[in-house]
């Protein structure tokens, strides 16, 4: 097979906040040195990754004069075309500045909520002066800690609010510009808004411009609510609003932990590239995760090429999968129409709804079939663990 080489059709990305992280938590300092966005670039180029996504205060400081942020971003620029590196998404620092200490959008201060728009639009601007064509919303502060302090009918409505403006912005702008939100349980909030993804999908129903605003589902965020994943991810394609896609990993119901992708749960990897890879999801893969707080800057990059390579082999995998006879004659036994009942299946009509009626099922011996699920299930860990 292939020797799992990143290549740009593959589309890796990974934002300037994952390979830039220098390890420091909520417990410990920094433990690597502070690389500069044109070093990260030249760290993504050397490890084969195809793009760079960033949030506006990633590269340009949130007190920059407007001097210091062209000086900046035509460095930027001029490392992105040395490199080939592309900038597909950007986003917006809501979250780590005090302002934003009782959220952005969803702020009880009507200052901060305007502050937040102005701050967005124009971090949209320099997103889309950088190639980006997906602009991802992540609420990390939009939320509460005591439901004393906020009512989420209004939350919700001052995010609807927002969301609306910044469509009509980007439309204005005449900007090929889509929205993709990103939705997460909690942390840094005790409780945020809008925890799922299927939660983003029933919200993006009822703004103004439902058209240009998908999601951006993560892969820790849906696993810290304890769901499965490619099931969130399935619906958010289903509805045609796949817009991006964070991956990473995780334990289950732990804070966020932002791990190498598929350095945990390798099963639910699997099921999730074999997913993208056969509806031909066509975006970024982009891993929003950093490398354990033990690596120095070598081990960066060990991470950084253990994502892609890990998403390489479960592609291969999910090849294997497919072309497997044992495993398609499996499936295909399971799903056989022995009955030929399939017709009374699908959409409504008249005639089925009386044939349905009438028909005798044997629902004993229906509910004695045995699924061969084990058999089914030991095969794909015999194929992942490679001795097939
Ligand atoms: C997190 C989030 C962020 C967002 C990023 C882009 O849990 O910290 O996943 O990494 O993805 O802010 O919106
Ligand atoms: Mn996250
Ligand atoms: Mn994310």
């Amino acid at each position: 097979m292939s020797n799992y080489q990143p290549k740009p059709e593959h589309k890796f990305t990974f934002g300037l906040w994952t390979v830039g992280n220098p390890g420091g938590d909520a417990f410990g300092q920094a433990v690597r040195a502070k690389l500069s966005p044109v070093e990260i670039v030249r760290v993504l180029a050397e490890v084969g990754a195809y793009g760079v996504n960033l949030h506006d205060n990633d590269l340009v400081p949130i007190d920059a004069t407007p001097g210091e942020r062209d000086r900046i971003v035509a460095e930027f620029k001029q490392a992105l075309q040395e490199t080939g590196i592309g900038v597909p998404m950007a986003t917006t620092n809501l979250f780590g500045d005090p302002v934003f200490r009782d959220g952005a959008f969803t702020a009880n201060d009507p200052q901060v909520r305007a502050y937040a728009l102005q701050k967005t639009m124009r971090a949209i601007d320099l997103g889309v002066e950088l190639g980006a064509q997906v602009y991802v919303f992540w609420g990390g502060r939009e939320g509460v800690e005591s439901d004393a302090s906020k009512n989420p009918l209004d939350a919700g409505k001052r995010f609807r609010d927002a969301l609306n403006f910044l469509c009509e912005y980007a439309r204005d702008q005449k900007y090929d510009l889509k929205f993709a939100l990103e939705a997460k349980p909690n942390e840094p909030r005790g409780d945020i808004y809008l925890p799922t993804t299927g939660a983003m999908l029933g919200f993006i129903a009822t703004l103004d411009h439902p058209e240009m605003v998908g999601v951006n589902p993560e892969m820790a965020h849906e696993q810290m609510a304890g769901l499965n994943f490619m099931h969130a991810v399935a619906q958010a394609w289903d509805a045609g609003k796949l817009f991006h896609i964070d991956l990473n990993d995780q334990n289950f119901c732990r804070y966020d932990q932002d791990f190498r992708f598929g350095s945990h749960n390798w099963k639910q990897s699997f099921f999730l590239v074999k997913f993208l890879e056969d509806v031909g999801y066509a975006g970024s893969r982009h891993f929003d995760a950093h490398a354990y707080r033990t690596e120095d800057a070598e081990g960066v990059k060990d991470f950084a090429r253990g994502c892609m390579r890990t998403y390489l082999i479960l592609k291969a995998k999910a090849a294997q999968f497919n072309a497997d006879p044992e495993i398609q004659a499996l499936l295909a036994e399971i799903h056989a129409d022995d009955a030929g009942v399939a017709p009374l299946l699908g959409a409504y009509s008249r005639e089925k709804a009386g044939a349905l009626k009438q028909h005798a099922f044997n629902r004993i011996a229906l509910g004695n079939r045995g699924m061969q699920y084990e058999r089914l299930d030991q095969l794909v860990f015999d194929l992942l663990m490679g001795v097939r």
